[in-house]
């Protein structure tokens, strides 16, 4: 079975990061090819040097950032509703793809602090989109005073829409949402939920999650035939078991190829404290 290095993307604080091809477990089989496997050991956020090393961008102006060894810690103000991350797996014209019976998968360590508080419900209702992009020939490669960039406009990918709070917002969205990124003019990646509509599938009901705890997401996309790409996620960490995961298969004449010069990103709807 042919095995072809892809992309990955990018994050939130995370303390430890990996994204190979294929995988279905904690660890990469030994049959995959190891594309990003940063635990930012180096205690820098901002030096590619692939595999080991993944330089991570943040969008807003007054997210602060602390790294240390093991993790990279993103700050954003009280008045800012949410920040974008995001860096490269793949060199800068360098493409690849996932070809029939490959798959990508991502995993990355992170923790939240600040999450809306139990007894502030309203309309809040943080989370976390995450992506895995075609940066198609144009890049943000630095920090940046704002998540709209032109590099963004015309970019295909795919997402995840993935709640995270302490106490359920009035309206309980669903845990795991899968989108294909269809509107490509936006130069705000994540800014419209239209523009990743409609769903490719979702389903489940969140957890209450904790705050500086660390959770471990895994988001994989296998292509199982021309047609058919499947879409899989699992979070555990906290007081999480093994249970919480979704799997939807899209079937598309036209699948989007989110491994040709890759960029990722996420983003938070919540408001962190330091
Ligand atoms: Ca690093
Ligand atoms: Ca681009």
């Amino acid at each position: 079975m042919k095995r072809i290095a892809a992309a990955c993307s990018a994050f939130v604080v995370p303390v430890f990061m990996m994204c190979y091809i294929p995988a279905a477990s904690a660890a990469p089989p030994p049959n995959s090819i190891v594309l990003v496997n940063d635990t930012i050991a180096d205690g820098d956020r901002t030096n590619q040097a692939l595999p080991d090393s993944i330089a991570l961008f943040k969008a807003q102006t007054n997210t602060t950032v602390s790294v240390a060894p093991g993790a990279a810690t993103f700050n954003w103000s009280t008045t800012t509703s949410a920040d974008l991350v995001l860096g490269y797996f793949a060199p800068a014209g360098m493409p690849v793809s996932l070809g029939v019976g490959d798959a990508l998968t991502i995993q990355l360590t992170f923790s939240f602090t600040g999450l809306n508080p139990v007894g502030i419900p309203g309309t809040q209702s943080p989370g976390l989109r995450f992506g895995v992009f075609d940066s198609r020939g144009s890049r943000v490669e630095t920090d940046t005073t704002s998540a709209s960039q032109a590099a963004y406009n015309g970019d295909t990918g795919y997402a995840l829409f993935t709640p995270f709070y302490q106490s359920p917002p009035a309206t309980v969205p669903t845990a795991f949402d899968f989108r294909r990124r269809v509107v490509l003019t936006s130069t705000n990646l994540f800014n419209s939920n239209n523009d990743f509509l409609p769903s490719v599938g979702s389903s489940g009901t969140p957890p209450n999650f904790v705050d500086a705890t660390d959770y471990t997401l895994v988001y994989r996309i296998a292509r199982l035939s021309a047609t058919e790409t499947q879409f899989y996620a699992s979070i555990t960490g906290g007081s999480l078991d093994n249970t919480y995961n979704y799997s939807v298969t899209e079937t598309s004449a036209t699948p989007t190829r989110p491994s040709t010069t890759s960029s990722g990103a996420y983003r938070a709807r919540t408001s962190r404290r330091p």
